[in-house]
């Protein structure tokens, strides 16, 4: 057995479970005596799909494209994502990502299969397409996770080029910002466009992927859930996907993105699952929700999707039968 596939099968899925039923059992939820139902696919009936955060069109049609021209669901994410890193004026993933307090951009990625593979980076400077980093670190090491300079390093070694992050436009917001150097969570406004993509392919295979450069001048070294498996991304191929948005310090409290796709797991449809992945955060002892935003995509194996968050004002893009459209999404405050 190859040493990737033995620290798949003992870490990843170990940890994962425990962590996960930990939450779920936790809040003595109503699923608790429910019987897990499989979530049996439309055979014979799979067409495409891509569901993104965010306002993300040219980047969702990049990925329907690989899926309709038959490639796979992995290739599919990594090419979406690919148009938000290389998109200057997207300060919040890839080139021209806001940067820490000290004025470094650094970046987060990861990338899941439908094998249950995962590959991410974290806290990566000097190279945009980290989530093509991500997904080598997922096939080409015998590693899930490379951070920071040794990250770096690694993409080098494999090709990719260095290149200065930091735009002029989002040096000038970093200057701005520096004069009352305040770091406050503003909702939606942290520029949130930090990119999470779900797609199934035309053979039913599900993979996911998320890159962002985090919170706007955050401290430096501070990583958020976008890298981190069941955070700000989950997929398990059997039920269906989650990907999460918003402020990650939040999502990896509560394993968000796992917790969709357990929640999935036990019978919820995608959009149940989310709102119930929001409850848990908002009905936190002594949460602050109201001022800050946590926004959940989730797609299950019948094609069937949702999304949820707190606040009002994040919305997400879905590729289905030729059409790609921006839905706004349903919000926990409305109520
Ligand atoms: C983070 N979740 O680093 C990310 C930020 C984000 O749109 O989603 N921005 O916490």
């Amino acid at each position: 057995m190859k040493r990737r596939n033995f620290i798949k099968k003992t870490s990843i899925s170990s940890l994962s479970l425990v962590a996960a039923s930990a939450m779920i059992g936790c809040k003595g939820s109503d699923d608790e005596k429910s019987e897990e139902k499989p979530i049996v696919p439309l055979k014979n009936n799979i067409k495409p799909l891509v569901i993104a955060t965010w306002n993300t069109p040219t980047a969702v049609n990049a990925a329907a494209e690989v899926l309709e021209s038959g490639g796979s669901a992995l290739d599919a994410v990594e090419a979406g994502c690919k148009i938000e890193e290389a998109n200057a004026k997207n300060q919040t993933v890839g080139i021209g990502g806001l940067p820490d307090r000290d004025g470094n951009v650094t970046l987060d990625a990861c990338i899941m299969d439908d094998k249950g593979n995962y590959g991410a980076v974290l806290c990566v400077e000097n190279i945009k397409h980290v989530i093509s980093v991500a997904r080598k670190v997922m096939e080409d090491t015998p590693h899930v996770i490379l951070a920071g300079r040794g990250a770096e390093q690694f993409a080098v070694s494999q090709g990719f080029e260095r290149e200065d992050l930091l735009t002029e436009a989002s040096k000038k917001a970093w200057e701005e910002w520096k004069v009352k150097s305040e770091y406050k969570p503003i909702i939606n406004i942290e520029n949130h466009d930090t990119i999470g993509m779900l797609a199934i392919d035309k053979e039913g295979n599900i993979s996911g992927a998320c890159t962002t450069s985090g919170l706007a001048y955050k401290m430096r070294g501070r990583v958020g859930d976008s890298p981190v498996i069941g955070g700000g991304l989950f997929i398990d191929n059997e039920i269906g996907g989650a990907a999460a948005t918003g402020l990650g310090e939040e999502v990896l409290k509560t394993v968000g993105s796992f917790l969709v796709v357990e929640l999935m797991r036990q019978g919820k449809s995608p959009q149940e699952a989310c709102e119930e992945a929001i409850k848990r955060i908002v009905s936190k002892p002594n949460s602050n929700y109201k001022n800050f935003q946590v926004g959940y995509i989730a797609v299950n194996k019948r094609g069937e999707i949702g999304g949820y968050s707190i606040h009002e004002w994040f919305s997400y893009n879905v590729y289905k039968e030729g059409a790609n459209k921006n839905i706004k999404s349903d919000y926990y405050l409305k109520t």
